[in-house]
């Protein structure tokens, strides 16, 4: 939900920072405010902004002081966080206000102790030790689940917002491809109002409809209607809208929100996803929020660059792999038109080497692990989930699913996103091919695949064969549902050449990834390919990786590889609908 009425104090710029080592500053009450020469930027992890904090995982401590106008006194102030973590505890004024766990979803507390027309002090403590219990898990710095580098920090904007006693909680939009919307608008105020619901066009330059619809204290909102004329949104026509709602109490404006949304539906049958009663083909990428020095903070110019990048190279969809995306990543997405799998922080790429299989099925087996990520999908799912470019979800991230206890968990996770939104399918990327036990239980089969590189390396076509072997048996045991290649690539060091083509020279990525979409795309039942990954992106320190993983096919600072030029004539020539 957004919001042009709410007044805001953007917190964003320089902040005092403080690292602790040693754990003392709960015990000296650094949260009544803190000295240090420190300095830090938000947003941005902390890592890159000082070589010697690069490498550190723990407590560290942020500070800002902020004036607040007497104007804005009646009002309840929210402090925001885009995104902050692994785990943000939140001072204001000396006084606890509320802690959050988890690093990529948005999260705020409400402010009881705002001073009006006077500076105020935020402290912020964040905690990113590594856990096997965090969302994704890790032990160490270097020992981790996932193939991307841990940082630590306040990584997105902050804010104040200051809103009025009535205001709107939170709604829920669903529309259709006809034209039809439905929206669950559940609003708070002590006193009966009015709510003012507009559909506008992108621009708010004209009205398309307003309805006044009276609400009793407080009130959960349910309007449906069904607007003739309106334009679909789609990948070659993200046309959006926004829709709008304000609350009036005795005719006097008190809240206005908005979110901005597309008509358009999907479905899954007959082992197709159809966008708009279309089948589609999604084309496209796995990719990470990660930039040199602002570190998982990607600055709005890059996101720009990055969507113009993947338009012209004929992408049309991608994974936020393997957590959810900053609202800006995926407002960009709503408005180029890509068709986007949202995937929470369940990520479990390397967990069979921090865990044995016993403790594997442990985990997933406990309720209590297994309620955490219900927390964190419910999360991601409220924040997005009125998003035309979002299509589907990944309910994780290669997990170990031959174990009957991880296939166990993948069920009742996916269930509990439809329990949710039952209107986008849900899959999950698995990296277990024949051996996994879970495919039957997605909407879509995802897979990711390294044959001609972590096995069969050095022999492309010998990589692709036994791919090829591997999903035909899959397509032929599950043969009503569609599959997407989620991975598939190869690192490459910029300019590193070699004829004939090579492990880690450019042409070696090329040939791969173009042997592999040429496979693919003979068969039918796929219906999706997304190259591993689009840009070279950190990782943790081990023998397999230089400082990036280099399977990008733009490097870390975007610019191209030979793969891009390859990957641009492929794509260009798969139309987006089958
Ligand atoms: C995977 C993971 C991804 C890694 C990639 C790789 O299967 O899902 O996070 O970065 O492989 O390059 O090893």
């Amino acid at each position: 939900m957004k919001s042009w009425f709410r007044p805001k104090i953007i917190l964003d710029g320089f902040w005092s920072f403080k690292i602790d080592r040693d754990f003392v500053g709960d015990k000296e009450e650094w949260f009544k405010g803190f000295k240090s020469s420190d300095v830090i930027y938000v947003p941005s992890s902390w890592n890159e902004q000082n070589p010697e904090w690069d490498q550190y995982t723990g407590v560290a401590w942020y500070q800002r002081d902020f004036y607040v106008d007497k104007l804005l006194e009646g009002r309840m102030a929210w402090i925001i966080f885009d995104g902050a973590g692994y785990k943000t505890s939140v001072w204001v004024n000396g006084k606890f206000v509320g802690d959050h766990e988890g690093s990529f979803t948005q999260f705020k507390f409400r402010v009881d102790e705002i001073r009006f027309g006077a500076f105020n002090r935020v402290v912020v403590r964040i905690d990113n030790t590594p856990s096997i219990y965090s969302f994704p898990p890790a032990r160490k710095l270097n020992e981790t689940a996932f193939d991307f580098f841990h940082y630590g920090g306040i990584h997105r904007s902050v804010y104040l917002e200051f809103v009025d006693v009535c205001h709107v909680n939170d709604m829920t939009i669903h529309t259709s491809h006809a034209g039809d919307l439905k929206a669950d608008i559940s609003v708070e105020c002590n006193k009966n109002f009015d709510a003012r619901l507009i559909l506008m066009d992108k621009e708010r330059t004209e009205i398309i409809s307003e309805d006044i619809v009276r609400g009793v204290r407080p009130g959960l909102l349910r309007f449906e209607r069904r607007y003739d004329g309106v334009k679909p949104w789609s990948p070659e026509e993200p046309n959006l809208y926004v829709f709008a709602v304000e609350i009036y109490v005795n005719g006097v404006l008190r809240d206005s929100v908005y979110e901005r949304i597309g008509f358009r539906s999907v479905e899954v049958r007959e082992g197709r996803v159809y966008l708009n009663g279309k089948p589609v083909f999604l084309k496209g990428f796995g990719r990470h929020e990660d930039f040199p020095v602002t570190g998982k903070y990607v600055p709005g110019s890059v996101l720009v660059r990055d969507f113009y990048l993947m338009r012209k190279i004929g992408a049309n969809s991608f994974r936020t792999s393997h957590y959810p995306y900053s609202n800006e990543h995926l407002d960009l997405a709503d408005e180029f038109g890509f068709m986007v799998i949202l995937e929470p922080p369940l990520c479990y790429s390397g967990l069979d080497r921090l865990l044995s299989r016993e403790e594997v099925a442990k985990l997933f087996s406990s309720e209590e692990y297994l309620a955490k990520a219900k927390k964190f999908i419910e999360e991601m799912i409220r924040q997005h989930k009125n998003r035309p470019s979002v299509i589907m979800y990944s309910v994780m991230n290669e997990p170990p699913s031959d174990i009957p206890e991880v296939a166990e968990a993948i069920k009742k996770l996916a269930e509990f996103f439809k329990s949710i939104d039952p209107s986008r399918p849900v899959t999950f990327a698995s990296h277990r091919s024949v051996r996994d036990l879970a495919l039957g239980y997605v909407d879509v089969i995802s897979l990711n695949y390294y044959r001609g590189w972590y096995s069969e390396w050095g022999d492309i076509d010998k990589g692709v064969e036994v791919m090829i072997n591997e999903v035909e048996e899959i397509h032929r045991r599950y043969s009503d549902k569609p599959i997407i290649i989620t991975e598939f690539g190869a690192d490459a060091y910029l300019g590193l050449h070699s004829d004939p083509p090579q492990m880690w020279s450019e042409e070696y990525q090329a040939e791969l990834i173009k042997k592999y979409v040429e496979a693919l795309t003979k068969r039918s039942y796929i219906i999706g390919l997304h190259i591993w990954n689009f840009a070279d992106f950190r990782t943790p320190q081990n023998p397999l990786r230089t400082i990036l993983n280099r399977k990008g096919i733009y490097t870390r600072d975007r610019q191209p590889k030979l793969a891009a030029q390859i990957v641009s004539q492929l794509f260009n020539s798969i139309p987006t609908y089958m």
